[in-house]
């Protein structure tokens, strides 16, 4: 082999690794007019229309978990797992957040006061170990959806169990929902039961439905468009 041959099989790859490159790029909306950082400056996403009212999205069953037996595991890669019972999940330190709300059927609702048990401090709680990459949830009526680890550690992410200053309501996701205000509404589990954390990532309800693995509103990923 010439070392002419080799120079292009040299720079043949590299050009494969810089089209993958730009593929990612186009993906993550990268080299769209002002970055994405940008548009998430508007506090409206692109292609939402603002309510006043909260709508209710749910499949059709609403479970009713009275406190009583209400309970939360949160287990997988963890160096502790744990089983919350309503009074000692109620005990854990509350923080309150406002925040706005995105549908991934293009409603979105601004100013929503939430109080709950941070996303921080479960992790400062369960310590996740060194392989857990992803975060799934799973509710009471069955619902399952999935986050990177990155996306739940933040500080606005809670497990919330008021909403301006009210239980939140059975039809809401009472008694404890997740609430993510950086990805569409789907992302926010209602209903929870248990969170889990794995190495390996296991697309929810909606993310095996055509919708999109990550839901970043103001990336608009709605539809998973590779499939
Ligand atoms: N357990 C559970 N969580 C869920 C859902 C669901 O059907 N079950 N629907 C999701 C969807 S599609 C949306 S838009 C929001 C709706 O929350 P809301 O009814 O409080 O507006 O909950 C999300 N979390
Ligand atoms: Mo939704």
């Amino acid at each position: 082999m010439t070392s002419d041959n080799e120079g292009v099989g040299f720079f043949g790859r590299i050009k494969d690794k810089l089209i993958d490159s730009k593929q990612k790029w186009a993906r993550d909306g990268r080299l769209l007019t002002g970055s994405a950082d940008l548009r998430r400056a508007n506090r409206l996403p692109p292609g939402q229309r603002l309510v006043q009212n909260w709508p209710v999205l749910d499949l059709g069953v609403q479970p009713d978990i009275p406190t009583s037996i209400w309970r939360l595991t949160i287990d997988g890669l963890v160096e502790h797992p744990t089983v919350w019972k309503w009074g000692e999940f109620t005990d854990e330190p509350m923080v309150k957040y406002r925040s706005d709300i995105h549908c991934v059927t293009a409603w979105s609702r601004y100013d929503n006061d939430w109080e709950g048990v941070s996303a921080r401090h479960i992790l400062d709680v369960v310590k996740p170990k060194p392989q857990a990459r992803h975060v799934i949830f799973y509710s009471y009526d069955t619902y399952t959806t999935n986050v990177p680890l990155e996306a739940f550690d933040d500080d606005d992410t809670l497990l919330a169990i008021k909403w301006h200053g009210e239980p939140i309501s059975q039809e809401h996701g009472g008694p404890v929902r997740v609430v993510i205000p950086k990805l569409y509404f789907w992302k926010s589990a209602k209903w929870i039961k248990r969170i889990e954390f794995s190495e390996h990532d296991k697309p929810g309800f909606w993310e095996v439905r055509g919708y999109h693995n990550n839901g970043d509103p103001w990336l608009e990923e709605r539809y998973d468009t590779e499939a």
